[in-house]
């Protein structure tokens, strides 16, 4: 195995044979997708860091690789020892990647990347920033090149499509609610580069990226017609029946490019430069018959806000997984109790066999984040064979974790107490639960935003000057990618929330080396009345798992917020009890039980 100093070495020869003085690998697979097959994990291969949203930038005498908040602390830990430069994105004094490919070059030379892995929108701002200093952006891949060790071929798993029972609609309707939306835009085609939302399109499922049901593919979307560009011996025979009688013909995933130089049909084409890669979207451009509308990708909010037939199976789906949870919470306390040794690696082993055994599991919704003590302070954390806690009878373990099933995906996050906390543990629980619950029962008019509704989460921890460094909520797919637009909490978001909207609730407190809390629900965003004044909308969880009430400090949560948690408690009750055992009843409600003030 090379290191990453060789590896770097490697890259810039070959950055000098190829006549640029900067190359720019992104986190990117030709889809945009936040979770990447395990193909184009080229910018770990070539920075050693594991973790998401990262960006590698190495000219011939420096590199630097920028981080968000969620993995400053495991950037700094995974870096250490190399030449790389932890950027921490959006601290004070931290330049952008586009500023520092800037400053990095000078006029006449050349940025390196791969067209296919960056999006049109990583390239544009590049261009903005560079054209004026008279650097240019050229495209190679120097991935490919270099990267043959040990490199996992391209994903191409057996691809299904998810039944209309579950996903509540044909990929005929949804083709037709795709098309008026086009015409409504001004536009007679569209280029799907984002895998979300054309599995969304088509009811497509397939394995290609690691716990995310997506195929590799592209759709080009006409009045008349869609192409899916997908290796089609991957497709069962029942599946690409049903899609030919959608009107959807199949074409070769690598034909894409060549499809596109050699359509002929005038259409005004609605591409996202944000999704649809670079060299897809500089294709469509080349071509004279085709007009280029540079637009949002109007599939996402179809696909964020959720049918009737998605949110009852999610409903039943999440009732399942915490059955899972409460069954794993219950033994991981009896082998506690009993003595036994047990790692956060014991943690994620013992999930697995609980999720694995409910009905119409697919698999996890992500890797387990199994954290113990101070590890939870990394937001992101994955104990390895490696590098492992083992858990003591005292303190903390976070666990979030989630499952996709054929009739929905979940994500939750409990906090769990294994023994004496300290004071400071025991408070920063309490406020983070505050936050939990002001956002759990917030109400709001129908015209508030994922901004606005995000600082009600926030208050109860900003009132002891404490932040978390991430958005309080993400949006998840039905049978899908875990973390999915339009909408989400956090200080950014400008989609106005509407019923059927499903959003994660989780917020945390994370102090670097002492500890980490966070407590997570996912929830279905309701109408709650309409009178005089509008129409009000509501929360409802979706989550039903006991949260541990032990380290709550007395006298900090309000009347209401106790309410809230006693009512919630009572319906987790209720709700899972008749799926239970005896014996699991009975430690279910011990776990539910009331508490005062
Ligand atoms: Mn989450």
């Amino acid at each position: 195995m090379s290191t990453v100093s060789e590896r770097l070495a490697a890259l810039r020869s070959a950055m000098r044979a190829a006549g640029v003085a900067a190359y720019l690998i992104p986190t990117g697979d030709p889809h945009s997708s936040e979770y990447l097959p395990a193909h184009y994990n080229s910018r770990e291969y070539f920075s050693g860091f594991t973790g998401e949203n990262s960006t590698l930038v190495v000219t011939l005498t420096k590199s630097a690789l920028w981080a968000d908040g969620r993995f400053f602390v495991q950037a700094e830990k995974q870096l250490a020892g190399t030449e790389i430069e932890l950027m921490r994105m959006g601290e004070p004094g931290v330049p952008t990647v586009e500023q520092y490919c800037a400053d990095a070059l000078q006029e006449g030379e050349k940025l390196g990347l791969c067209g296919l892995t960056a999006s049109c929108q990583l390239v544009r701002g590049l261009q903005k920033v560079l054209d004026p200093k008279g650097v240019t952006v050229c495209t190679l891949n120097l991935e490919d090149e270099l990267w043959t060790e040990n490199r996992p071929p391209l994903p191409a798993t057996p691809a299904w499509l998810l039944p209309a029972e579950y996903a509540g609609a044909t990929p005929a309707e949804k083709l037709a609610r795709l098309r008026a939306k086009l015409a409504e835009l001004g536009c007679t085609a569209q280029m799907v580069g984002k895998l979300d939302n054309l599995a969304w399109l088509l009811n497509l499922r397939a394995m290609d990226i690691e716990c995310t049901p997506y195929a590799m593919a592209y759709c080009f979307v006409t009045q008349t017609e869609a192409v899916l560009f997908l290796n089609s011996e991957r497709l069962a025979p029942e599946a690409a029946g049903e899609l030919a009688a959608c009107g959807v013909r199949l074409a070769g995933y690598d034909d894409v490019l060549s499809f596109i130089a050699g359509y002929s049909e005038p259409q005004t084409v609605l591409a996202e430069p944000a999704s649809v890669n670079y060299a897809v979207f500089s294709a469509l451009e080349a071509n004279p018959a085709l007009t280029v509308q540079s637009l949002p990708d109007p599939l996402l909010p179809m696909k964020g806000v959720k049918n009737a037939t998605e949110l009852e199976h999610a409903r039943e789906c999440h009732i399942r997984d915490a059955v899972a949870m409460v069954r794993f919470q219950k033994e991981l306390e009896e082998r506690l109790e009993a003595g036994e040794t047990l790692t956060e690696l014991t943690v994620d082993e013992m999930l697995h066999k609980y999720r694995s055994a409910q009905d119409k599991f697919l698999v996890e919704s992500f890797g387990t984040i199994a954290a113990y003590g101070p590890n939870a302070a990394m937001m992101h954390y994955h104990a390895t064979e490696a590098d492992h806690a083992v858990l003591e009878r005292r303190g903390f373990l976070l666990v979030d974790c989630g499952g996709t099933y054929m009739d929905g995906t979940t994500d939750i996050t409990r906090t769990y107490p294994l023994g004496p906390l300290t004071e400071e543990e025991r408070l920063c629980y309490t406020w983070t639960l505050q936050s939990h619950i002001d956002i759990a029962k917030a109400v709001w008019l129908d015209y508030c935003t994922g901004q606005m509704l995000d600082s009600i989460a926030r208050e109860p921890l900003w009132q002891h000057l404490i932040n978390y460094r991430c958005g309080t909520g993400h949006s998840v797919s039905f049978v899908g990618n875990v973390h999915e637009g339009p909408h989400s909490l956090n200080p950014r978001n400008q989609v106005v929330f509407e019923p059927g909207m499903v959003i994660t609730d989780e917020p945390g407190v994370y102090e670097g080396g002492r500890l980490g809390i966070r407590i997570e629900n996912e929830l279905e965003c309701r109408e709650k009345t309409v009178n005089q004044y509008g129409r009000f909308l509501c929360f409802e969880p979706l989550t039903w798992v006991p949260i541990a009430t032990s380290p709550i400090v007395p006298g900090v949560l309000t009347r209401d917020q106790l309410d809230w948690l006693n009512a919630y408690h009572r319906r987790v009750f209720e709700q899972l009890a008749p799926r239970l055992t005896d014996e699991e009843r009975d430690w279910l409600a011990r776990k539910c039980a009331a508490i005062g003030a």
